[in-house]
């Protein structure tokens, strides 16, 4: 099989991950990484065993060698450094979010599809074994008209006054935090799994810690959090929000976000009531499924590959609620897109497993959707 040649921009908390998640891949090689300064790129190649670092992103883009260029830098750089790996012809695998709002990330995904690149944004919640085979199980009919869809995100990590991160300012992180950085994935898991677009939503978000210790010393979410002095920051990003939805069938749904839920780490949860049957899931006990039937007794679907949906059998599986799980996500996101890097001629317009920027794009009005509503306290239709 060839070989693909891939850069890494931006080597915090995320990107590392990818690296991992490449180098499971088999057939990739991650041969340069860049970052915000020479030091830094020198010690993450060093430690990574990566032959080439490049302190400036734009050199990194213009390396020869390159053929894919993930971006893994904090929001509010996506646009900039997103355009010139697509001006560079270069295939992109970007984070989420594609961009700070959906005209940053239509910008994008104009730019990409007239370059007939493959784009990949990673919603790589999408990509668990069993929220594939769910999503086929959907498609042939098991579940029934979907009627109701609920659930949440809840983490604990910002739950210290004086845990911080970019995030929480809207400079870098965009006009909202929880809802922007973890109930996007709620909101894809949600339009994956049904096929459905949501259409509508009513939220209302709330700053439930208003000052913030941050420290002088310490800024990234990767970073040591326990510096020795702090300065004290009023907050306005939201650490909590509750959206109701409805989706294009006519379906209700409603999910809420929370960064400061004590003992919940991941936990990621979608429960999709038709009229057949309901089906619930959660990433902290992601290698098996609930079923819920009116007449026998409800069910437990676990992570068996040889119950899988055949068309999700090639991707792994791994223990839920396990770090390696998360992992296994992402591998699985990108298996699916560099199998569409290989066959790149074939697969520019076909819609993938994976999200693309078209899926960035849809997303970033959803969550621009949610700002307005909770702003003017009214329901809000999707511009898309
Ligand atoms: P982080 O702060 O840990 O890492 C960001 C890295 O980018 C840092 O190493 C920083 O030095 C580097 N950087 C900053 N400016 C740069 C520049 N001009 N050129 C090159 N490098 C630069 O942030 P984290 O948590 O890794 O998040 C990064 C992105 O990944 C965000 O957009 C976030 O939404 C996304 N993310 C997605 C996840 C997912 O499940 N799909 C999981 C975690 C993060
Ligand atoms: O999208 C990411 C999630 O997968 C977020 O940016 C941070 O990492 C917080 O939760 C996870």
């Amino acid at each position: 099989m060839k070989r693909i040649k891939t850069g890494i921009i931006g080597t915090g908390f995320v990107g590392t991950v990818h690296i991992d998640a490449l180098r499971r891949l088999g057939f990739v090689d991650v041969v340069a990484v860049a970052e915000a300064n020479e030091e830094l790129a020198q010690k993450k190649a060093s430690d990574f065993f990566i032959p080439r670092a490049y302190g400036n992103y734009q050199d990194l883009i213009n390396d020869p060698d390159v053929q894919v260029v993930h971006n893994c830098t904090p929001n509010h750089l996506h646009l900039e450094i997103n355009t010139a790996i697509i001006q560079a012809g270069k295939h992109i695998f970007s984070e989420k979010p594609l961009g700070m709002n959906r005209f940053e990330s239509s910008k994008m995904l104009e730019l990409a599809e007239k370059r007939q690149l493959v784009h990949g944004v990673n919603f790589n919640y999408r990509m668990y074994p069993l929220v594939q085979d769910m999503k086929h199980r959907i498609q042939k009919g098991e579940l029934g008209k979907v009627n109701l869809i609920h659930g949440s995100y809840l983490q604990d990590w910002l739950f210290y006054e004086t845990d911080y991160n970019w995030r929480i300012e809207p400079k870098y992180g965009g006009a909202t935090r929880a809802i922007g950085d973890i109930g996007s994935h709620w909101c894809d898991l949600a339009q994956t799994l049904t096929g459905l677009k949501i259409t509508e939503v009513f939220a209302n978000l709330s700053t439930v810690i208003p000052v913030r210790k941050k420290s002088k010393i310490v800024e990234t979410f990767s970073e040591n959090r326990e510096p020795t002095d702090y300065e004290e920051i009023p907050i306005h990003s939201e650490d909590w929000g509750a959206v109701l939805i409805r989706l294009e069938n006519g379906a209700s749904g409603v999910f809420y976000v929370s960064q400061i839920s004590a003992g919940r780490k991941c936990y990621l949860n979608i429960e999709i009531d038709g009229s057949n049957q309901s089906f619930y899931w959660n990433q902290e006990e992601g290698d098996r499924m609930w079923i819920g039937y009116r007449n026998q007794p409800n069910t437990y679907f676990m992570r068996d590959p040889n119950q899988l949906d055949p068309k999700c059998r090639g991707y792994v599986l791994a223990p839920g609620g396990h770090p390696e799980g998360w992992l296994d996500s992402l591998k699985n996101s990108l298996l699916a897109y560099y199998r569409a890097v290989l066959d790149a001629k074939n697969s520019i317009n076909k819609k993938p497993d994976y999200a693309t920027f078209q899926d960035g794009y849809d997303i970033s009005c959803i969550v621009d959707a949610i700002v307005e509503s909770h702003q003017k306290g009214k329901w809000v239709k999707i511009a898309r």
